[in-house]
């Protein structure tokens, strides 16, 4: 196989299914089958191997905490970005971001000029609750969360949640191929985490495409 039939714009004709998640404060759209499947393979190996996957460390009152999860920060040269005190510098685009990014913006009718990747290494890698909505994302932020290799739950929470109030709390399966759209005030009113899971998983990467203003 070539790699113009894996970036090339003639892989990309295909429907993705939508399932759009009825929410308050917000709004939750998840599409499957983005990418033919041989392509959904080919870019997860690639990312696998090419992205300069980082360990990086996060200061709490003193004490270093190593982030549960590899990271790297790509985009165009200008999209720093910062959370919880950690900055990333991006490193530039590469035939296949870019075409992944592309085929988001496509879907998604929105730009981006950056990706937070994370690389969750089995169960036991995790991201902590918290809100995609650091001053540099702007006023009601969409965020489009592609997903590649094992299914991981993802979690969801209002501001408000009180325990047993189930409509203001949401946990939805994200499978290889897919890619989450969050957008709407969404960011202002619910957390959202991914768990430690003691399943027996493989390895997922989670690409999340940004617009730094
Ligand atoms: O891995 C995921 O699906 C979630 C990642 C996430 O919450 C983030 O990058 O802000």
């Amino acid at each position: 196989m070539q790699q113009s039939d894996l970036f090339g714009p003639e892989s990309n004709g295909h429907d993705a299914d939508v399932v759009n998640y009825p929410l308050i404060d917000g709004e939750l759209i998840l599409y499957k089958n983005v990418f033919s499947p041989l392509q959904a393979k080919h870019f997860f190996d690639v990312l696998m191997a090419e992205v300069i996957w980082q360990q990086d460390y996060l200061n709490f009152g003193g004490k270093s905490i190593t982030i549960p999860r590899l990271q790297a920060w790509y985009g165009d040269a200008e999209t720093a970005y910062t959370y919880s005190g950690l900055t990333l510098h991006p490193r530039p685009w590469s035939p296949a971001l870019e075409c992944i990014r592309q085929q988001v913006m496509t879907l998604a009718g929105e730009e981006f000029n950056s990706v937070l990747i994370n690389r969750y290494r089995s169960g036991a890698d995790s991201v902590a609750w918290h809100q995609d909505n650091e001053p540099e994302l702007g006023q009601n932020p969409i965020i489009a969360s592609v997903s590649l290799g094992a299914t991981r739950s993802f979690h969801l929470k209002h501001k408000r949640y009180k325990r047993g109030e189930n409509q203001l709390r949401r946990i939805i399966d994200l499978p290889d191929n897919s890619l989450l759209l969050m957008r709407g005030s969404l960011q202002h009113h619910w957390y959202h985490q991914l768990p430690k899971t003691r399943d027996l998983v493989g390895e997922r990467i989670n690409l999340t495409f940004r617009r730094i203003l």
